[in-house]
């Protein structure tokens, strides 16, 4: 039975764990998180190992690198967590194993800073003594559609010996289409398209949405009219701008990447300067309603702190760049998400204080907001970021959309 190890156990790493446990590999772990290391470890039936060090992979045929690939706050790519794994697992890179790099990287990385902290760290060299592949993650958390079982992948290889490898390993791990690319970088480039393509077209809509704002186009149905086409378009929605750990940090890869070749991204950087503007264009908003109703400086309710409905994760969250900002303006801000705040605290109870409310994620809880809403008449406004709510079923509060 061949071993596989997984070298971080987070949304992408896990699941490949599973998955390859359940098609018969040995699998061990490495997790440098001591909450999920601990975690992981009461789970014997997947792995026949854990632990927080890469010599784990000793015995491993096949190594899955899916480690954090963030921005720093200067919006650079942090490559600290990827070059430390490869560097530890360089050290015991033996002879004969697969080395799969499935973290979203820039195009180019693998074929240099990556395979040069492998090669020097074991003394290997990739193609001839190890075989060395990118197959750039593809995970939609929460999706029971498409899982990792099913998922078309795309995969590069550091030569035709490695490419053959990793298209045997993963021909095992997923029904779905394995398409081949020339070579790393095109697979590194590719997955930074797909998501980028996101982050542009999300960006025109919410540019679309200020200019339609405080017209009598309703941005919402002019996207439906739009996606009765069934050829050409994919609708994108407007809102608080682009939270999360792949559409707004993919696109500043691509730009760092290129600046160094001396290529500037324009339309990349443009719809990046949109997106994160979401946040001001709502706080403007909200200063407008509340001069125009004579309430200065309002307690502020936001509902949804996650960057997306129905999960907890806030990473990139704009709502929480939005809480700091209005917070920065005077407003009395609270905040609830039933994924994030403490338990105890409801919708109910902090309406009471509140004066204003902004809806900054869909949260399937929320569904019943405009019934709360209609119980405290005392509340003015109603700013929905997600553009989910009826304004015509409330009775008290001024409703103001995304572009509507
Ligand atoms: N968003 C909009 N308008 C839209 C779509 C999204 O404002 O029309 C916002 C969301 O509110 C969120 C952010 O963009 O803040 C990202 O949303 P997302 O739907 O792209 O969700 P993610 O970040 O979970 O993206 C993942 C990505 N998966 C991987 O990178 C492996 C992405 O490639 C998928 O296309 C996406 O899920 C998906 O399709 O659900």
């Amino acid at each position: 039975m061949k071993q596989v190890c997984v070298i971080g156990l987070g949304y992408v790493g896990l699941p490949l764990a599973r998955r390859s446990a359940e098609i018969g590999y040995r699998v061990v772990g490495v997790e440098k998180n001591k909450q999920v290391l601990t975690r992981l470890r009461e789970d014997e039936l997947l792995f026949s190992e854990v632990s927080n060090s890469s010599v784990s992979a000793d015995a491993s045929d096949i190594i899955l690198i899916c480690v954090p690939t963030p921005i720093n706050t200067d919006k650079t790519p942090d490559l600290s967590y990827i070059n430390g794994a490869l560097t530890e697992l360089g050290k015991h890179l033996k002879k004969g194993q697969l080395v799969c790099i499935e973290s979203t990287v820039y195009p180019g990385y693998c074929e240099t800073i990556g395979r040069e902290i492998l090669e020097s760290a074991s003394g290997l060299t990739a193609g001839k003594d190890f075989y060395l592949v990118h197959c750039p993650e593809r995970v939609n958390p929460g999706d029971e559609e498409w899982t990792v079982a099913n998922i078309p992948r795309v995969i590069g290889g550091n030569d035709k010996e490695s490419l053959n490898k990793g298209l045997q390993f993963y021909k095992t791990i997923t029904e779905g289409e394995i398409h081949t690319v020339d070579n790393m970088a095109e697979a590194e480039a590719s997955k930074m398209v797909e998501n980028a393509f996101r982050d542009i077209n999300i960006a025109f809509v919410n540019e679309l949405a200020k200019s339609f704002d405080d017209t009598n186009i309703d941005i919402m149905n002019v996207i439906n009219a739009s996606a009765t086409k069934p050829f050409g378009y994919m609708p994108f929605y407007p809102g608080l701008g682009v939270g999360g750990h792949c559409i707004p940090v993919d696109p500043e890869y691509l730009i760092s990447a290129a600046k160094g070749r001396g290529f500037d991204h324009e339309i990349l950087k443009v719809a990046r300067h949109i997106n994160d503007g979401m946040i001001q264009y709502i706080a403007d908003k909200l200063d407008k309603l509340c001069s125009s109703h004579r309430i200065s400086r309002p307690n502020i309710l936001i509902l949804g702190l996650a960057y997306k409905p129905n999960v907890g994760d806030m990473r990139e969250s704009q709502a929480v760049r939005l809480m700091d900002l209005l917070i920065s303006r005077g407003y009395l801000v609270k905040a609830y998400d039933p994924y994030v705040s403490p338990v105890g605290e409801s919708v109910a109870s902090l309406l009471n204080d509140a004066e204003a409310v902004v809806l900054a994620t869909a949260h399937d809880s929320f569904n019943d907001l405009v019934d709360q809403l209609n119980n405290h008449p005392k509340i003015k406004l109603i700013i929905d970021t997600t553009n989910k709510l009826d304004p015509n079923l409330l009775e008290f509060a001024q409703y103001s959309g995304v572009g509507r």
